[in-house]
């Protein structure tokens, strides 16, 4: 029977250049589902989205906020059709009642060593229309190798630089940040997988340059070291989020790889300068994660941050705006406040003001959004940047003789024989 898994399509950014990671979600749930189901897999973001096949059981996998309406749209048009719908991921976590609405089942939760039951009930046609095993994880030693084969590898090249492949060596978060929701959907309890599953999965994949996309690797020191230890021989480069800030820590990271790591950058205090300059001792690179609009910032605040992101040698910037998501401590407060000007899920973008700053109009702010994107990238413009920091990982690739190149098939296909291919990375 054939098993149709989609991904819908999500707006980038605005002010970012465009690329495509390969989606970690729908990979990492494709390996859960039981082996005698074909699985095709479209992930709408690169390719188009066919309706008029005939699977015989469909699934959306939905990770933001911004993907849940097209996710509905896809479900309505195949469930016109009479085809059966299932609903899966973080996105679904959070908006768990209105998917309801568009499905024949939702399942919350993580779906390691629950999908032979589910798969079973559409079989038996008794679909629950909601699996809800959110306060009971699976052990998260269940999580095996994702199933990458479902993916169309030569869909996420940016300018015949592969993108990187994504990997999680734990779930969860002990942590409660303001703006996020991962306290919601993990209980805050970091869960680290155990260090073999993780290496044979890492050592499994082709990919030289990886995205290990655990939320922060900064839960628990010994883990850590321990991690990297066990991953300097594989000689994979890799980014991820904050790493803990520790000598120690930070020397073994990098000797196993680390290549850049997306930092929360907050404000232009002492702490973050020498943060940002930690990380860059040890030859790791920074992109900042900057988010605009927190209770408080000011017009002046802002313009403060981008120059202070300039002085500080930010490797990359990612500017977000402050945004409401469900589930989240900002989403009560500004509820409570009345501060929420839309509840329409497409404009959680993160790039649109959806809500009533403290310290400014919500147009200021916006406005304030596009000067962040264009100060930080007027001198050296984003593609330049990005392929600054792709050269940093092909020279330590040469040196321990794992750089692979581009694929200037990909290239050729794409910009056509007229784009001058003037040699490689170096
Ligand atoms: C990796 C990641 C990214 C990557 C995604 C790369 C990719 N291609 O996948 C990148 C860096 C691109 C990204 C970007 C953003 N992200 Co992000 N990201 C994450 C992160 C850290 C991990 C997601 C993940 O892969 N988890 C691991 C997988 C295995 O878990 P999973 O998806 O839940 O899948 C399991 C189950 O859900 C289930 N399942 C999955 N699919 C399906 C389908 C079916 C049918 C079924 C039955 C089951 C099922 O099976 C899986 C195995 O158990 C989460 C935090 C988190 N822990 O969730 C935030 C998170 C999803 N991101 C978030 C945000 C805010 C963003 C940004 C908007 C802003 C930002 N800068 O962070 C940007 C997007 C900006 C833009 N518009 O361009 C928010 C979501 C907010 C929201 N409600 O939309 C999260 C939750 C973090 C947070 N701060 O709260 N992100
Ligand atoms: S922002 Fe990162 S560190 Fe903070 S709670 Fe969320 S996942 Fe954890």
């Amino acid at each position: 029977m054939k098993f149709k898994l989609i991904y819908p399509k999500w707006k980038k950014l605005a002010g970012q250049t465009e690329f495509h990671l390969p989606p970690h979600g729908p990979v990492v749930f494709a390996a859960t589902i039981p082996e005698d189901w074909d699985v095709e897999f479209t992930d709408e973001n690169v390719e188009p989205l066919v309706f008029d096949d005939s699977p015989d059981f469909v699934g959306v996998s939905m990770m933001l906020t911004s993907q849940v309406k097209r996710g509905w749209e896809i479900a309505d048009t195949y469930r016109r059709r009479g085809i059966k719908v299932m609903f899966g991921g973080i996105a679904t976590m959070l908006h768990a009642e209105e998917t309801m609405r568009h499905a024949d089942a939702v399942f919350l939760g993580e779906a390691e060593g629950r999908m032979e039951g589910v798969f079973e009930d559409f079989k038996n046609n008794r679909l629950k229309p909601c699996y809800d095993y959110m306060a009971d994880p699976p052990p998260v030693s269940l999580v095996g190798p994702a199933r990458r084969s479902i993916l169309k590898e030569e869909l996420y090249y940016y300018k015949g630089v592969q993108m990187v492949d994504l990997v999680h060596a734990s779930r969860g978060c002990r942590f409660n940040c303001y703006p996020c929701c991962v306290s919601f959907l993990g209980g805050r309890k970091f869960r680290p997988r155990p260090y073999k599953k993780v290496i044979e999965e890492i050592a499994g994949i082709e990919n030289n340059r990886l995205f290990i996309v655990d939320n922060s690797l900064a839960q628990n020191r010994e883990w850590e070291l321990g991690l990297f230890r066990e991953m300097i021989p594989l000689k994979k480069k890799w980014c991820c989020h904050p790493i803990e800030d520790d000598d120690e820590v930070l020397d073994l990271a990098a000797q196993a790889g680390a290549w850049y790591v997306y930092q929360a950058i907050f404000d232009t205090s002492d702490y973050i300068r020498k943060r940002i300059r930690r990380y860059k001792d040890h030859g790791i690179a920074v992109e900042g994660t900057v988010l605009l609009g927190l209770d408080g910032q000011t017009e002046n605040d802002i313009r403060r941050l981008v120059d202070f992101l300039l002085e500080v040698e930010l490797d990359l910037a990612e500017f977000t705006v402050l945004t409401p998501f469900p589930h989240t401590r900002t989403f009560d407060d500004l509820q409570r406040e009345g501060r929420i000007l839309s509840y329409d899920w497409n404009d959680y973008t993160a790039d649109k003001v959806v809500f009533r700053p403290d310290k400014m109009s919500p147009e200021k702010l916006q406005e304030l959004y596009a000067y962040a994107w264009d100060t930080f990238y007027q001198d050296e413009p984003q593609p330049y940047k990005m392929f600054r920091l792709l050269q940093k990982v092909a020279v330590r690739e040469k040196a321990d003789g794992t750089y692979r190149g581009r694929r200037r098939d990909l290239i050729a296909r794409r910009f056509g024989k007229k784009e001058a291919i003037t040699g490689d990375l170096l």
